[in-house]
Parts: C-alpha cells; sequence; structure tokens
C-alpha cells in the first residue's frame, strides 16, 4: 500500500464528526486564520486588544502573524488561534439542493420533456448594488469558470437586466415577459442592506400577484439556501454554484410543480 493511502486511513480514522474541529496542520487541531481591523492606531496596546479580541471569539494560542497600519487610526491584523469549541457535524440540519446538476443539453431535453416549452427567466442585480459579475457568470452567453450562462441555453428565454435595477422595475419587466422564474442577485451585505432588498423584492412580488407563477431565486458570495428560504425565496445559490446548478433546479422545479398541478 503507498504511504499516501495510509496517511488516508489515519486520516479517516481520527475525523470524529461529533467534534469536528478546524483543520490546520494535523486532524482536530481546531487551528484558524483571522483577519479584522481595529479602528486604532498601530501599537504595543491595539496588538494586545487584538489578541483579546480573537481570546473572546474563542481562540486560544493566539499567534499575530501580520499588523498592517492602514493609516494613522486603523490597523489591520492577520492572527492565527486555537478554536477550542466543536461541532456536532452529525446534527448539523442544511437544507440541500441535492440533485446533481445536469449539463445544458441534458437540462434543454430535460424541460422540452416535462415543460413543453420555453421557460422565461428574468434576472438582475437589485437596488443599489452595483455588482454585475454575479448574476452575470449565471446567465451571460459566454459563462463562467467553464460553465455556459443561461442565455446559452436552448430552452430558455433568458433576460439579464445588468445591476442596481430597482425592485419594482424587475417585477414588473417580469409581469409583461409571463416570466415563470426571478433571479435577483446581491452581492453588498453591510447594515444587512441585502435581507431588507430581498424581502422589499418578494413583498412586491406578492403585491403584483404573481408569488405563486414563479420561481423566485436569490444569489450571491453571502446567501445560502438557508437563508432564502427564511426570506421566502425558492432556493439560494452562493459562491460555488454555476448557471448549470440553477438551470437543473430551475428544470427539475418547475416540472415537478407542473406534475402535481396535472394529478
Ligand atoms: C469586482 C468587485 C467590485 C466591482 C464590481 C464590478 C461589477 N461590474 O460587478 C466594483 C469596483 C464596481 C465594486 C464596487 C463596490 N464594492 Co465590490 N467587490 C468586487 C470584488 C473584488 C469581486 C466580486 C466579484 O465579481 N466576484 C466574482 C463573482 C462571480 O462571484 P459572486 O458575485 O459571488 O457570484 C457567484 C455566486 O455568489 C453566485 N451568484 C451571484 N449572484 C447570483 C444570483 C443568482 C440568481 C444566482 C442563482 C447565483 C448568484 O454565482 C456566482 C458564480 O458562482 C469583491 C471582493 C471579492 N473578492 O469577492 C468586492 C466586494 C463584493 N465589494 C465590496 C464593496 C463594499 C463594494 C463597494 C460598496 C465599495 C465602495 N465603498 O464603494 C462598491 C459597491 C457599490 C454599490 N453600489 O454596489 C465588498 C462587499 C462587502 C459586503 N459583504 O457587503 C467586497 C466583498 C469587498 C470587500 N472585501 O470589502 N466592487
Amino acid at each position: 500500500m503507498s504511504g499516501y493511502s495510509t496517511e488516508k486511513r489515519d486520516f479517516n480514522h481520527k475525523l470524529d464528526l461529533k467534534s469536528l474541529r478546524p483543520y490546520g496542520d494535523t486532524m482536530n487541531d481546531g487551528r484558524v486564520q483571522l483577519s479584522f481591523t481595529l479602528p486604532v492606531g498601530n501599537c504595543e496596546k491595539s496588538t494586545e486588544a487584538a489578541k483579546e479580541t480573537a481570546v473572546k471569539m474563542g481562540l486560544s494560542d493566539i499567534v499575530v502573524a501580520s499588523i498592517k497600519p492602514l493609516d494613522e487610526h486603523f490597523t489591520m491584523y492577520i492572527l492565527y488561534g486555537t478554536f477550542t469549541g466543536s461541532i456536532n457535524y452529525e446534527e448539523i440540519d442544511a437544507p440541500e439542493k441535492e440533485d446533481e446538476a445536469m449539463d445544458m443539453p441534458k437540462t434543454d431535453a430535460y424541460i422540452k420533456e416535462g415543460i413543453g416549452r420555453k421557460i422565461v427567466v428574468v434576472g438582475a442585480s437589485t437596488g443599489t448594488d452595483a455588482h454585475t459579475v454575479g448574476i452575470d457568470a449565471i446567465m451571460n452567453m459566454k459563462g463562467y469558470a467553464g460553465h455556459y450562462g443561461l442565455e446559452r441555453y436552448e430552452m430558455l428565454d433568458a433576460h439579464n437586466l445588468g445591476a442596481q435595477v430597482p425592485n419594482i422595475d424587475l417585477v414588473r419587466f417580469a409581469v409583461s415577459k409571463k416570466a415563470d422564474v426571478l433571479l435577483v442577485s446581491q452581492t453588498v451585505t453591510q447594515k444587512d442592506v441585502h435581507i431588507k432588498n430581498l424581502t422589499q423584492l418578494v413583498e412586491m412580488v406578492e403585491a403584483e400577484g404573481i408569488r405563486e407563477k414563479v420561481l423566485l431565486i436569490c444569489g450571491g458570495a453571502r446567501i445560502s439556501n438557508r437563508l432564502a428560504k427564511e426570506l421566502g425565496y425558492d432556493a439560494g445559490f452562493g459562491s460555488g454554484k454555476f448557471a448549470d446548478d440553477v438551470a437543473t433546479y430551475i428544470a427539475k422545479e418547475l416540472t415537478y410543480r407542473k406534475d402535481l398541478r396535472r394529478n
């Protein structure tokens, strides 16, 4: 047996999913890296304050790896420390979208068979959010990281309205196109602006009387499926998700709903 697989067996052996801890150099060592900025100038006292901050977050054995004065009133720290707690991974309850993503031809075939017409998809980055790269990654014909965007799918009629689109404009456009799916991207989360904006969109969709007619999907680096559902969305997609994941979800969910109505 090779050295690699022996090592792998030890690795698995020591892993305790009831008491999961971050992995730094060895299994269960709990070592983490943390970066933050304190709004004080760089001095001995501020370094001690940074260490104490990490201790209050539940870390021990703090090592200060980097101190970077940003100006005379702000200092950025990178610290290493040991997380003293642990997580029972087996008790974590996260709503998963379990379906494996289908590729584009399979999804198109699935829609032809299940829906029998093109699905109308309207997307935007709404509110004050100026970030377009996320919604473009999902929708653009050219795609992103080797994944073709929704505009390229034969059985999707996809419209990308861009960024800083007021929620009401997205809703009105969706109504005018008789959209089946609304996609909204939110990147900026400062002061929970994404929560307020996503909530406003749900309220507008409900006020227009189209909530039951559309799949409402949000996405962004800090969006999870759980958060999306809590806010009244059908699904949420975060980092590491691509057009194939979204298209598969749309095709399967709309086919499922159509079958429910038929029976
Ligand atoms: C590029 C960029 C910009 C560009 C945007 C250009 C453009 N046309 O989009 C510019 C320079 C304009 C910009 C401006 C600002 N930015 Co900026 N920006 C970034 C940066 C560097 C990259 C973001 C990006 O493009 N990621 C790549 C895409 C592909 O990833 P993604 O968005 O996560 O998308 C993926 C998934 O999340 C998902 N997804 C995303 N959307 C959707 C939607 C749906 C429907 C679905 C299904 C999936 C999905 O699919 C994608 C593919 O996997 C990030 C830092 C970083 N490295 O992430 C900061 C960052 C996002 N920006 C930030 C900030 C604060 C700003 C500004 C407010 C700065 C300022 N003070 O002016 C302004 C925003 C102004 C405004 N009104 O919105 C912060 C946000 C912090 C926060 N959490 O709130 C970040 C994190 C930087 C930081 N560390 O502080 N920014």
